[in-house]
């Protein structure tokens, strides 16, 4: 098989950028290892920044999202007995967010390249980039016992934190940055109305916890739990009466609890590799950052290296340019760390840290106590949470 970009990884960021290109004309091919109904079972993602849900829009994927998400102009954070707003919209000169899940827009993303008759190849087993130096760059996969060879001028790595392409960079070329947090967040998934009509962020001296949701009848709630937790050791009940108390009792008087349809721990850490280009490889989402999720950051830092991307692209083959595909690593990462550091700053700002200092503690109560006196400080939060300029 021959095409022009060839795309390891069929989630989010592997997606939105088949359609992209394909609406340009740029012929290419998506390799996922697993099912769609596999990669659509997953709950990730809920808060899309506004320049997300404009690349959505341009991808002709944006309908359901502009009838089905929810427009959020602040949220609540919980702490010291107090509930403070962050306005969003009045701190970040008019912008917000739209809460909408991953997994529908990842639907809406399948359903796009389905209907464009889109070249996305499932259940594509020992994916492997192969002569990333050469300007004739390939991929095999395994279909069956058939290996089958797909000839490129471009490989995307867009396969996430535990995909090949990462791997495929030589170790002396690259460079890896990690944190790994002291905890992990226990969420749950329950088809029951949402406690708060806005998010809420809840510091509590027994951990941290967010009331989040995916629309009306569904809601999404986490809880810091120690890293040796076992997701099967909690009970629905058991969940319901910790989030309880980690809410004002006003609110947790009205929590409307329900049985879990997903329950999952996962572990927080910040990640990044460098660089996110090796020869005619290149590396998007989480292949090459992760971010502990308290800044809803994830997704929506995969967003701006897309955009980067499939412009770049665009310049190269519409216009002969190259200077997008030679400048993307360093422009990628330099919004990648501003997203590392603002999800690291709200991590350590709301979270209980096992064998943190009183010193520490005093910190983290100064940091909010500056923050809700200081209109500066609420106008950065909110540039950053509804996402920085591409
Ligand atoms: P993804 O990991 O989503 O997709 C990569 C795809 O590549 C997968 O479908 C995988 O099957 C495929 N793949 C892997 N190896 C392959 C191979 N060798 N060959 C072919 N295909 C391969 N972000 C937030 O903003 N808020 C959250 O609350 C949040 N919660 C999260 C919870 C969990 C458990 C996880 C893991 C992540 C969470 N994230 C959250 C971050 C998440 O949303 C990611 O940022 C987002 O999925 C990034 O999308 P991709 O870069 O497409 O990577
Ligand atoms: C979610 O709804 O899953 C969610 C929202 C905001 C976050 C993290 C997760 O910061």
């Amino acid at each position: 098989m021959k095409t022009k970009v060839c795309i390891i990884g069929g989630g989010p960021s592997g997606l939105l950028l088949s359609q992209l290109l394909h609406l340009k004309g740029i012929d290419n091919i998506l390799l996922e290892k697993h099912s769609r109904e596999y990669v659509l079972s997953r709950i990730r993602a809920g808060v899309l920044e506004h320049g997300f849900a404009a690349l959505m829009r341009e991808a002709q994927c944006g309908e359901r999202m502009d009838k089905e998400g929810e427009i959020h102009h602040g949220f609540i954070i919980s702490h010291d007995g107090k509930q403070d707003r962050v306005d969003l919209h009045m701190y970040s000169g008019g912008n917000s967010v739209i809460v909408y899940g991953q997994t529908e827009l990842t639907r809406d993303l399948y359903d796009a390249r389905s209907r464009m008759n889109g070249a996305v190849i499932h259940n594509a087993e020992d994916v492997q980039p192969h002569d990333l130096m050469s300007d004739k760059p390939y991929v095999t996969y395994r279909a069956g016992d058939e290996i089958v060879r797909i000839d490129c001028e471009y490989i995307i790595g867009a396969d996430g934190f535990h995909g090949v392409s990462r791997k495929s960079i030589p170790k002396t070329v690259l460079r890896e940055y990690e944190k790994v947090y002291p905890f992990g967040w226990l969420g749950v998934l329950s088809r029951t109305k949402p406690v708060s009509s806005e998010l809420i962020y809840a510091k509590h001296e027994r951990g941290f916890a967010l009331c989040s949701l995916r629309s009306q009848v569904l809601s999404r709630y986490y809880i810091q739990v120690p890293l040796t937790d076992k997701v099967e050791e909690w009970t629905d009940a058991a969940f319901w009466d910790e989030l309880k108390r980690r809410l004002s009792n006003e609110v947790a008087s009205r929590l409307i609890t329900g049985p879990s349809i997903e329950k999952s721990i996962a572990p927080l850490r910040s990640f990044v590799a460098e660089p996110m280009r090796y020869g005619n490889l290149f590396l998007a989402g989480d292949a090459a950052h992760i971010v502990p999720p308290t800044g809803a950051r994830g997704l929506n830092s995969a967003a701006s290296d897309i955009y980067y991307l499939y412009h770049a692209m665009v310049d190269h083959y519409l216009k002969g340019d190259d200077s997008g595909l030679e400048n993307y690593s360093a422009k990628a990462l330099a919004r990648v760390w501003k997203a590392q550091r603002f999800s690291w700053w709200m991590t350590m700002m709301l979270h209980t840290f096992p064998d943190s200092l009183d010193y520490d503690k005093q910190l983290q109560r100064i940091d909010l106590a500056y923050l809700f006196s200081s209109e500066a400080a609420q106008r950065s939060l909110a540039e950053n949470y509804v996402g920085l300029p591409f």
